[in-house]
């Protein structure tokens, strides 16, 4: 079948009407051919507004509703997730070119996060302190906080808008959603959805969950509002440099999820078997169009010429074709951009000297589509091109002596998100997780840099901006925290023993 009928067929039976096309407006692609699935009319900056005003109304109502009951809606939207998986998994595969087992992973990823929102509908709790006067009681209650802002990109069209949404919606905040202008068509699928859980539900306030189609100007409305009190913004680290400080400006909050520079080391007791499959996934799954992809790897001296050589093969090997098809690991590039970065990137590195395999276009999909072999650099130094984030299958290797200078290498760069290490040693192992080791936010021991799972907080250090989703007290950020004391005696003892008599 075609993409723009099977697409569009899924969005039907998703409960998205063909009337949502317009005959002229942004395009939607399909990056498996480059075709155009249809064209969607963007919202203006008024109808924009006119939603955030919505979402600002709904918040009223929304927070009103006890958190154990906002609950129930998320788990109403698992169950429609759970319903929708095959179709929502095929047109992540559509649109943002996943292979099947991926975009199905990227909608459980959505379902398991509805899971933990559930749960947490009834753990939002704060501390009871103990106070220093008499007849008191001191205590937090963690209240809603306000319209939710989430800015997401192509790459995980739909599971990182789940992790916001999700919290925020338990947490008691609407969401304003502006995903990227790639993915448009999953994140009306997934409206479609919120409001079929909506409707199931009853009573879910008008303006709950609200979806702006455009450009970067309506993630700036977004962005600028001040009745949008946190921002959750996915992307570029220069993305991030422009939201930060504007969110910054109004004292708004920012959950900021930017780019990742993301390293392995294998040292020489490492379980190379297991580091091999640990690397291939983590370097060339999702065409290495994933933050937390794979994309330097520090191989110790002593097992470099027998891990490498085996890395090579498998790239030379990896079957790279049409995301739909069965045995394929690497789909297309997003767009022509992607790949012009990645061929910048590996001149930069030739011309430093490096090896190259692989990292060549490949005759699939069309003039339109942009399939590539994954590269596999071996680079003299870490150096160059090496020092930042190209969003596309290029792994950088390199050699190391010391298990001191490979954490210095590790470290050495803007971004903070994933890091890892492959060693049967316990020392080096504890020593990578320990103060001492990575600086990143997520730091794992004989698994790869991706595939996170929903329970811990997700997020990263330094130009990755420090935001945390997902799990562990992640929902902090989407709630405001007060600090109660009551007094219930018949006394007003003061604190630090400051005495104020009045006279009267
Ligand atoms: C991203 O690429 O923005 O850990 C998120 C992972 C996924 C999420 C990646 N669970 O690789």
């Amino acid at each position: 079948m075609q993409v723009a009928d099977d697409a569009k067929a899924i969005l039907k039976r998703l409960g998205v009407p063909d009337a949502v096309f317009a005959k002229e407006g942004l395009a939607a692609r399909s990056p498996i051919d480059g075709s155009i699935i249809g064209y969607l009319r963007a919202d203006t900056p008024e109808e924009a507004k006119t939603k955030i005003a919505r979402a600002a109304a709904a918040f009223k109502q929304w927070r009103l509703v006890p958190a154990p009951r906002r609950g129930e809606f998320v788990r109403l939207l698992g169950e429609e997730l759970r319903a929708a998986k095959a179709d929502l998994g095929r047109l992540v595969t559509l649109e943002a070119g996943k292979i099947v087992s991926e975009g199905l992973g990227e909608v459980q990823e959505m379902i398991d996060i509805c899971d933990y929102g559930v749960g947490l509908s009834r753990q939002l709790f704060g501390l009871t302190i103990a106070t220093e006067r008499p007849s008191h009681r001191m205590m937090e209650t963690w209240h809603p906080l306000g319209v939710c802002g989430v800015i997401s990109a192509f790459n995980f069209p739909v599971a990182v808008w789940s992790w916001n949404a999700a919290l925020a919606f338990v947490c008691g905040d609407p969401v304003v959603w502006k995903p990227s202008e790639k993915t448009m068509l999953t994140a009306l699928a997934v409206q479609a959805l919120v409001k079929r859980a909506a409707e199931t539900f009853g009573g879910v306030p008008d303006g709950l969950h609200e979806v702006l189609i455009g450009g970067r100007d309506l993630g700036e409305i977004l962005v600028d509002d001040h009745r949008v009190p946190v921002v959750s913004a996915t992307g570029s680290t220069a993305m991030g440099r422009q939201v930060g400080p504007k969110l910054a400006a109004r004292f708004a909050r920012a959950i900021l999820e930017l780019g990742g520079n993301n390293a392995a080391i294998v040292a020489p007791s490492a379980d190379l078997d297991l580091a091999l499959r640990g690397i291939a996934f983590a370097a060339m799954g999702t065409a290495g169009q994933r933050c937390t992809t794979l994309r330097r790897l520090f191989v110790h001296d002593s097992v470099y010429d027998t891990l490498v050589p085996r890395l090579r093969k498998v790239y030379g090997s990896v079957k790279i074709g049409d995301p739909r098809e069965n045995g394929v690991l690497v789909g297309p590039l997003i767009d022509k951009a992607a790949f012009d970065g990645m061929q910048r990137a590996l001149d930069e590195a030739r011309a430093a000297g490096a090896a190259i395999t692989g990292g060549t276009r490949q005759s699939v999909g069309g003039a339109d589509a942009y399939y590539v072999a994954p590269a596999l650099v071996e680079m003299k130094a870490h150096e160059g091109p090496v020092k930042r984030e190209t969003f596309a299958p290029i792994l950088y290797v390199m050699r190391y002596s010391k298990f001191e200078d490979a954490i210095v290498m590790q470290n050495d760069v803007g971004a903070g998100l994933s890091s890892s290490l492959f060693t049967l040693d316990m020392r080096e192992a504890e020593t990578f997780v320990s103060v001492a080791g990575s600086d990143c936010g997520i730091a794992n021991v004989n698994i790869g840099p991706s595939g996170a799972e929903i329970g811990g907080a997700f997020g990263g250090e330094k130009e990755t901006g420090g935001g945390r989703e997902a799990g562990s007290d992640a929902w902090k950020a989407y709630m405001r925290r007060a600090t109660n004391t009551i007094n219930y005696g018949t006394t007003l003892p003061l604190a630090q023993g400051v005495s104020f008599d009045i006279a009267e």
